[in-house]
């Protein structure tokens, strides 16, 4: 993520991957604060064992696109919600990135988040049984809980 201040949204993506029981690192890295910190992280990522990288950030939200221009690897990115224009400029920096190098983007805010760490789940479950059965089993929990609620005083 961008920023610290990108944890309350970014941490529902570290849950959710927690709970699918997928290896991850939550990490602070800037693209204006700290480019070369960031050209690194995304050069060296597949050489550590990183398969797809979520970049979450906010404003003039060039992380993901910029991480994504330094890898081949996924880049899936979430606007985080801004105090100014409440994610829209995250939105469209992360989802206007000219033809070459795509970013996945997410929706804005604490859902963006979760479903960039079930997006990546996806992307991983083609290779991994592991984390295909957790994905399914998610789901599965997901709608059981629907189908047990109905709606009081409703039949
Ligand atoms: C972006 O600027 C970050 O992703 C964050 O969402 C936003 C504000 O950052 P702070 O000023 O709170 O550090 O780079």
């Amino acid at each position: 993520m961008g920023s610290q201040s990108d944890w309350s949204t970014m941490s529902h993506a570290s849950e959710t991957l927690q709970k699918l029981g997928i290896e991850h690192e939550c990490k602070v890295v800037s693209a204006h604060r700290t480019p070369d910190l960031l050209f690194e992280y995304a050069e060296t990522a597949e050489q550590r064992g990183i398969e797809v990288i979520i970049a979450g950030a906010g404003g003039a939200a060039h992380l993901p696109g910029m991480c994504a221009a330094k890898t081949h690897l996924p880049v899936l990115g979430v606007p985080v919600q801004s105090s100014m224009l409440s994610g829209v400029d995250s939105l469209l920096s992360i989802v206007q990135m000219p033809a070459g190098i795509p970013t996945g983007t997410l929706a804005i805010g604490k859902a963006g988040s979760i479903n960039a760490a079930l997006l990546a789940a996806s992307i991983l479950s083609n290779k991994c049984e592991k984390t295909k059965a957790a994905l399914k089993a998610f789901r599965a929990e997901q709608t059981e809980k629907v189908l047990s609620n109905p709606i009081p005083g409703k039949t």
